[in-house]
């Protein structure tokens, strides 16, 4: 309700303002994926990049811990402060007050004493108490602020942070943390204040939250904001600058983008250069809370972001559609998809997707249809479907979009057709064709399941050469048969037809309808192989031998009187003689 009556008042602003030629120099905060202008000519809608809130990403976290049994209490177990070995207490699962399970490091904070988790005692020791704490979202993030892990035990002699892009399939560090960096990683120990713009993809080994058992700090920080403050000044007062930067630097932006984070704890704080044998109860990891803000990625599709089935998915505008709104929704694919812009500043561009071209796959419907392009010789009168212009979707946005050269990414080379003012693509790879390649040539067919700007988006029809008509098939890949062939390809006959190396023919005889007569056997369906003196198609009639008596019986007088005429007549063409037989 808030969002709508953002909206109208928005709206209502922006008429004003568009009186006035110019907009307020404050905004970018991307929080509207369009708003509606009125001019003269009517209402548009005027479409902008938009991205969601940043929140508190820990609500929507799934925690995973390895190895598994590392979690304190089971069996109950003392565990004794790090200052005074003496000062001990219990951790044991079964009892709630004693228990330390893997929520407590993300559950609502504000109690006295701390909720925690609490890993088992270091009492392997000299083998290492190594945890991986894996943090999965299933969904790409943008954090906006810093990570901040509170610890309830003193922080780790040595920590790294590590980030995953692809939900977990590989892993980068993010940041290393040490009592001594060059002893533990043999890396020079930094902080982030000695990065710059040019180097703050840099990944830093730091000493600054690990030195000290005794000092009161519990925190580690991963410091998100001092970086982003290299591009939008020490107070992010400059936010402009910095998506202008995220905007054209793909790996600034890929560096504040994760799907997990890793926090795998390599040693706990021992204090002194030597472990206390004695004591080693006084060794563990205690952490209290977990704090990750920020917001899902959405490429700018999008302001909302909602849990379904325990699942973060994009509300995606701008007809896109995917968890991240990755893609163009079906049937708007006119142009390839691409992720918004922040620029210009303040308000992006939002990149939509706009209604199909293409006739192939379903043709879409649009308000406006344009005469065909087929006296370019590039449509094909078995497809006809409307085509459209992006000029006539009705958006500003699109109606400001350069005519430039969109091949679906199966050619790179266009023309303009001066004559229709359209620039159409040249040279279609992957069996594509028509003005945006987005047709596919014949003897091809859409692959339903390929999108647009896919290599194998037109798939060869394959129709058999002797049981098709041509080589052309419909978009469920099904040819055109000639008669008596069947099956999608027509490669097979119909009952009654048999395959010969011509195609599908009418059986000539069979064991049923058109049987041999006479004692004659069928032959592969294609004859009637006749006993003596029967001859025929079906063994019907009888061969009349010169002096047969059975002629005469069953063949008429004609048959009798032209048989010397009929036997004598190759010989005649043979010898040329045919002036002799005069009739
Ligand atoms: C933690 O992750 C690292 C890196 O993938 C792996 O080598 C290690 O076996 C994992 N488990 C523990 C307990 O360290
Ligand atoms: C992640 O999300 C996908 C859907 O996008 C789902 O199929 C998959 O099961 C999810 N994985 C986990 C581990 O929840
Ligand atoms: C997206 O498509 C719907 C129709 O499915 C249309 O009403 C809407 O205006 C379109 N939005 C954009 C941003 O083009
Ligand atoms: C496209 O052009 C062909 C040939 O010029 C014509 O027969 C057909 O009706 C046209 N289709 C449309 C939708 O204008
Ligand atoms: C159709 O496209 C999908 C997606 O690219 C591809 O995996 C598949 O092999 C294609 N099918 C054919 C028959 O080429
Ligand atoms: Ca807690």
């Amino acid at each position: 309700m808030y969002l709508s009556r953002f909206l109208s008042l928005h709206a209502l602003w922006v008429t004003v303002s568009s009186v006035m030629q110019h907009y307020p120099s404050v905004w970018g905060h991307y929080d509207v994926c369009k708003t509606q202008i009125y001019t003269e000519d009517g209402k548009f809608w005027d479409y902008t990049a938009c991205q969601p809130e940043a929140i508190d990403m820990m609500r929507y976290v799934k925690v995973n811990l390895d190895p598994p049994d590392i979690t304190c209490g089971n069996p109950p177990e003392n565990f004794c402060g790090m200052g005074n070995p003496y000062m001990c207490n219990e951790c044991d699962a079964a009892i709630d007050e004693l228990a330390h399970p893997p929520e407590l490091m993300f559950d609502v904070e504000g109690r006295h004493p701390y909720t925690f988790w609490q890993s088992t005692t270091w009492k392997a020791y000299p083998k290492p108490l190594r945890v991986n704490i894996t943090l999965s979202w299933n969904k790409t993030i943008e954090l906006t602020d810093n990570i901040v892990i509170t610890f309830e035990s003193s922080r780790p002699d040595q920590m790294i942070l590590e980030k995953s892009l692809d939900y977990g399939r590989t892993w980068q560090p993010y940041q290393y943390y040490a009592t001594d960096c060059l002893n533990a990683f043999n890396m020079e120990p930094k902080t982030v204040r000695d990065l710059s713009q040019h180097t703050v993809l840099e990944i830093i080994c730091t000493e600054e939250y690990s030195t000290g058992y005794m000092s009161n700090s519990k925190i580690i920080h991963f410091e998100i904001k001092d970086r982003f403050a290299f591009f939008a000044g020490p107070r992010l007062h400059n936010m402009a600058s910095l998506y202008g930067q995220l905007d054209t630097t793909k790996n600034l932006r890929d560096f504040f983008t994760v799907t997990d984070l890793r926090i795998r704890l390599l040693r706990p704080a021992t204090g002194e250069i030597y472990v206390d044998t004695d004591h080693l109860t006084r060794y563990f990891y205690a952490i209290s809370d977990i704090k990750v803000v920020g917001r899902c990625k959405c490429n700018l599709h999008a302001t909302g972001c909602r849990e379904e089935n325990k699942k973060l998915l994009c509300e995606c505008e701008h007809n896109t559609t995917g968890p991240d709104c990755g893609k163009c929704k079906k049937n708007y694919q006119g142009r390839p998809w691409s992720p918004g812009s922040y620029l210009p500043i303040p308000k992006g561009t939002a990149n939509i997707c706009i209604p199909s071209i293409s006739s192939i796959g379903n043709p879409p419907k649009f308000d406006r249809i344009l005469p065909n392009i087929s006296s370019l010789g590039v449509s094909n009168p078995n497809q006809v479907g409307p085509k459209l212009a992006l000029s006539t979707v009705s958006s500003v946005q699109v109606a400001n979009h350069k005519r430039d050269c969109e091949c679906f990414r199966h050619s790179n080379r266009c023309t303009y057709i001066e004559l229709l003012s359209t620039v159409v693509c040249v040279s279609c790879k992957h069996k594509t064709r028509g003005q945006h390649c987005e047709l596919c040539r014949l003897g091809y067919f859409r692959n339903a399941s390929a999108e647009l700007d896919d290599e194998n988006v037109c798939i060869e029809c394959n129709c058999n050469p002797i049981g098709s008509v041509h080589d052309r098939c419909n978009e469920k890949g099904i040819c055109e048969c000639k008669e008596g062939t069947s099956g999608p390809k027509c490669d097979k006959c119909l009952p009654g037809y048999n395959w010969h190396s011509w195609g599908c023919q009418t059986n000539v005889c069979d064991n049923e309808l058109q049987i041999c007569q006479n004692g004659g056997t069928c032959q592969n369906n294609i004859r009637c192989l006749c006993p003596p003196p029967y001859s025929g198609v079906l063994c019907e009639k009888l061969s009349c031998e010169k002096d047969s008596q059975s002629c005469s019986q069953d063949s008429g007088q004609g048959a009798v009187s032209l048989q010397p005429l009929v036997l004598l007549l190759p010989l005649v063409a043979l010898l040329g003689l045919s002036e002799l037989f005069i009739f």
